[in-house]
């Protein structure tokens, strides 16, 4: 057996590092060098069609997350797929959403632009009241919900099933229409996998279902948002902010029109990292198991998506 590292753009250098400390025996081949005959592949935005050219794959391990980027390949029916899922990829998630809910609360937008004028002038605003919306409450999800209820935020979280959460009012699909949802929530939060049923969720019709001057921030993919639909939204009050880490085409043109909107804050896709040490030991554990024929480690439902 052997593994192929197929993502273009992404260093990669430290995953090859780990499996090799891990199993100094593996063969690791990584794009554009990589080895056909391989029968795991370790992918991030892989070219589109490659990985039907690999004639013994039996997994694909995504190397983030999401899994959209595989879900959407024409794989043979027995090859399986799996993600990561990794408290330190949470941990990560949770530390920047906490973060931009904060500035948002704190108006700190405001003091940045009074440093730039020497400007002191305390208590200009008062701090914004938020009512967090969650949208999709997989493990990161639940985890960022945990820790804005810890911050003394009222969270509430929409999913397709309904979950346990201390302290967090969570809703399923069933229980009440996102449209619905979304109306009790000024600060929206989207954390859904991305499929063809969450693809351009976010969108004017729900936008406008938002109380005036709500806060959006995806998190996401950019595949979740209908980019004009976010000026309109913006133009017409329903959103008074929105924080983007991620977009339909990444990197984001330096002429796209989100650049310099005042009213939008951009993260070059960097809400979550995932660890490559952590990475590298969930697929070896698949490896093994692949082997035993055992289930895998974070599987993914293949027509779910996620
Ligand atoms: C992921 C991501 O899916 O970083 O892990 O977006």
């Amino acid at each position: 057996m052997s593994i192929a590292i197929i993502a273009p753009g992404r260093n990669t250098v430290e995953l090859v590092e780990h499996i090799h400390n891990m199993d100094p025996g593996i063969e690791v081949s990584v794009y554009p060098n990589h080895k056909l005959d391989a029968s795991i592949a370790i992918v991030w935005n892989q070219p589109e069609g490659l990985l039907t050219e690999f004639k013994n794959l039996e997994l694909v391990s995504s190397l983030g997350a999401g899994v959209e980027h595989i879900c959407r390949e024409e794989l043979a029916e027995q090859i399986k797929v799996s993600r990561i899922v990794d408290p330190d990829l949470s941990n990560s998630m949770v530390k920047y959403i906490n973060l931009v809910v904060l500035h948002y609360q704190k108006n700190f937008q405001l003091y940045l632009d009074n440093n730039k004028i020497n400007q002191w002038k305390p208590f200009e605003k008062p701090e914004r009241e938020l009512k967090i919306g969650i949208l999709g409450a997989g493990e990161m999800g639940q985890e960022v919900a945990i820790s804005l209820y810890n911050l003394e935020f009222e969270v509430l979280t929409y999913s397709n099933t309904k979950k346990e959460i201390t302290g967090v009012q969570s809703y399923s699909s069933s229980d009440l229409t996102i449209s619905d949802f979304v109306s009790g929530v000024n600060c929206l939060i989207c954390l859904l996998p991305l499929t063809p049923k969450t693809e351009n969720i976010l969108n004017f019709g729900l936008f406008q279902s938002l109380p005036k001057s709500s806060i959006l921030i995806n998190v996401a993919r950019g595949g979740h948002l209908v980019e004009e639909d976010l000026f309109k939204a913006i133009e017409s009050g329903y959103i008074s902010d929105a924080c983007l880490d991620v977009f339909r085409e990444e990197p984001l043109s330096a002429s796209h029109p989100f650049w310099n909107h005042e009213n939008i804050l951009i993260t070059p896709h960097i809400a979550s990292i995932t660890n490559q040490k952590n990475a590298a030991a969930i697929v070896l554990e698949n490896f093994k198991r692949l082997k035993n024929n055992q289930s895998l480690l974070f599987e993914v439902d293949r027509q779910k998506g996620y």
